[in-house]
């Protein structure tokens, strides 16, 4: 076991959903506000321990989806696919979990270390909500966990699971959303040429589908990370973190 490294954990989801809540009751004063490098949008960052580990923990901008649509999107999407945190957790507002579930099945097409939180349970319960969590683990492949961060409740459940994923490097296998026939042979088309090109830096589907969707800047941060890394003589290791 790997005591001595700080883990780190991105919190993702859109507005309103509890991230900052979430954020505050983990860190408390241990944390600082700057913004994100060269950018003017700010940037949370905080620290907390728990059992044995310590982590660190980002406060990304809350988004609807992870496209290049915006600053705030682009920030969130760049830090889960380039700066790989050993987690990403991603807080859902568990009274629309279906306008909620967009942006987790997002961050799953780049990562499998995910772990949904349904946050704000008790308002669900309130409005006579019931959520079947395992029908959702089952169906998504990760962890999903409710939480309420403004009440504490399943925090120390959450804290748990994840000290258990990064303690025994657990990674999962999300699901994958289909996309239309047309899509997915242009997918299969792309994938080995991806492959060759970046390794398993990133998921070969997801790079594939920004491709097809003619989103540059992503493109252009990948060459910049693997080409620099290639030139520092890295090429197989892809992992950051380390
Ligand atoms: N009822 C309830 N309200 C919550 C919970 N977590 C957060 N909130 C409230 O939801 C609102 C948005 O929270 P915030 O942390 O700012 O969301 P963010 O935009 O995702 O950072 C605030 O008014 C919080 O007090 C929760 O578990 N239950
Ligand atoms: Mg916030």
């Amino acid at each position: 076991m790997d005591n001595q490294r700080t883990y780190r954990i991105a919190l993702a989801g859109n507005p309103n959903t509890g991230k900052s809540t979430l954020f505050n009751l983990l860190t408390g004063l241990r944390q600082h506000t700057g913004n994100w490098p060269g950018k003017t949008v700010s940037q949370s960052k905080g620290y907390f321990n728990h059992l044995q580990s310590s982590y660190e923990i980002i406060d990304l901008p809350g988004t609807y989806s992870l496209f290049s649509n915006s600053l705030d999107e682009e920030i969130a999407r760049n830090y889960i696919a380039f700066e790989k945190p050993d987690i990403t957790i991603v807080v859902l507002d568990s009274t629309s979990l279906e306008r909620n579930l967009n942006i987790a099945l997002q961050v799953m097409e780049i990562t499998n270390k995910v772990v949904i939180c349904l946050n704000l349970i008790d308002e669900a319960e309130k409005k006579g909500i019931h959520i079947d969590e395992q029908k959702l683990i089952d169906r998504l492949g990760v962890p999903v966990l409710k939480i309420s961060a403004r009440n504490k409740i399943g925090v120390d459940n959450m804290l748990n699971t994840i000290n258990d994923i990064v303690q025994n490097n657990r990674t999962f296998t999300p699901m994958n959303i289909k996309y239309s026939d047309e899509i997915e042979n242009n997918i299969s088309k792309l994938q080995p040429d991806i492959e060759a090109a970046y390794k398993d830096y990133l998921p070969s589907r997801w790079i594939a589908l920004r491709l097809l969707e003619g989103d540059e800047s992503v493109i252009e941060e990948l060459n910049h990370r693997v080409l620099k890394n290639r030139k520092e003589g890295n090429e197989y290791e892809y992992a950051s973190g380390e």
